[in-house]
């Protein structure tokens, strides 16, 4: 790990980490609620005193147990996240009092059926079109999960507490998104791969003021390093956009081997990355009306049209100045790859560069195969470079 500050090893293994503050949370008698997806609006769990906690399983340890209940065509990350709630195997699972999903995809809002057997479990409904009827019935949405929180947790959630937790929330958002800016400098002051881990790494840090004045330091750090040339990172390295499904379970073999093969991820669009931390919640707003807008805006594959989804890939593509696009699908995941035949237009028609679209799950057994394409793929960046 290059130049990085001891900072980094914390974020690193925060999800390791994570396993005892949980302990710790649910030692002090407090509350946690276990969330799978970008749409869940954190700031009514913390309003409620609770702690969110992010639930989806990034490897397949689980999934043959999962197999016997799901069928195997199916999603990975819906099949391990399932897998490791049957099993008891996560404990961020185990110390969950509640868990809250979506009527995301028809893989995700089926399993959470089986999910509500095991686990006390909260659906909301989550509109798939974005206009004026769907922004009300996501309100409402959000007023039951409220009423749900607030029986559960016997607590009340106020206008005043919302407020203050989108305050909260926006603060961490702003310094993510500046962490994650960073890759915008050429060269950039770190890998792709550690942009990742530290944003990973933050779903499982439960003390967010001491995680704020952590990334600010770190901030700093990297900006000196590039300020002095100091980076480990050569300025002709191709630079890479990853867009598509969450790459939680498959990132060691894609991100890395392409960083390995001398090319840098700068820039993710998916959960965990830009997608879900690029707008930030109005504050001027009625509480529940500016959550409501916030989360329905996600451009997700799950939206029908998902026009937001190709603006902001064409504007990161600028941004950040990217060499080639990788679109990673899952396996199975039909909103991704039907989405993945207009991405592909957008990126090599509108913005003239190299795609490629890698299909996988959360097993090894491509791990040679994606290798040697990522290796083709990075030759024709370079050649391009030279015409
Ligand atoms: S906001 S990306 S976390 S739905 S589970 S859609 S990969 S078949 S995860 Fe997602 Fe929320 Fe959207 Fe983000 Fe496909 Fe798998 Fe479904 Fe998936």
């Amino acid at each position: 790990m290059n130049n990085l500050p001891k900072d980094f090893e914390i974020f690193s293994d925060a999800r390791r980490q994570g396993f005892l503050k949980a302990k710790e949370i649910k030692d002090r008698g407090e509350n946690m609620v276990g969330v799978f997806c970008t749409y869940t609006p954190k700031e009514v769990i913390y309003a409620a005193g609770a702690h969110p906690v992010s639930l989806c399983a990034s490897n397949d340890e689980t999934i043959p147990e999962a197999e016997k209940h799901l069928p195997k065509n199916l999603c990975p990350l819906i099949k391990a996240s399932y897998g490791f709630a049957l099993t008891d195997k996560c404990p961020y699972m185990y110390f969950s009092d509640l868990v809250v999903g979506e009527t995301t995809c028809d893989g995700k809002k089926k399993m959470y059926e089986l999910l509500g057997e095991i686990k006390d479990t909260h659906i909301m409904n989550l509109p798939n079109m974005k206009n004026e009827e769907s922004l009300e019935l996501w309100k409402k949405e959000i007023e039951k999960l409220i009423t749900k929180l607030e029986n559960k947790f016997n607590v009340e959630i106020t206008e005043e507490k919302l407020k203050e937790n989108i305050k909260f929330c926006n603060e961490e958002r702003k310094i993510l998104k500046e962490f994650y800016s960073l890759g915008k400098l050429v060269p950039p002051p770190i890998s792709g791969y550690e942009i990742y881990k530290v944003l990973e790494g933050a779903n499982f840090t439960f003390d967010k003021k001491e995680q704020n004045e952590r990334l600010t330091k770190m901030i700093e750090h990297l900006k000196e390093v590039h300020k002095n040339n100091e980076g480990p990172i050569s300025k002709n390295a191709p630079r890479i956009l990853i867009t598509g499904c969450p790459i939680g379970g498959v990132y060691e073999k894609v991100v890395k081997p392409l960083e390995e093969l001398g090319g840098v991820v700068v820039a993710f669009e998916n959960c965990s990355g830009i997608k879900n931390l690029e707008e930030l919640v109005d504050e001027s707003e009625t509480p529940i009306t500016a959550l409501a807008k916030k989360y329905l805006n996600i451009p997700c594959s799950v939206m029908s049209p998902n026009k937001g989804r190709e603006e902001i890939l064409k504007n990161l593509i600028d941004e950040y100045q990217i060499d080639g696009v990788v679109e990673v699908v899952l396996q199975a995941c039909h909103t991704y790859a039907v989405e993945s035949y207009n991405i592909r237009k957008i990126v090599t028609k509108d913005k003239e560069i190299p795609y490629i679209a890698l299909e996988t799950d959360y097993s090894q057994t491509d791990f040679g195969q994606i290798k040697i394409r990522m290796e083709a793929f990075l030759e024709l960046l370079r050649s391009e470079e030279h015409t």
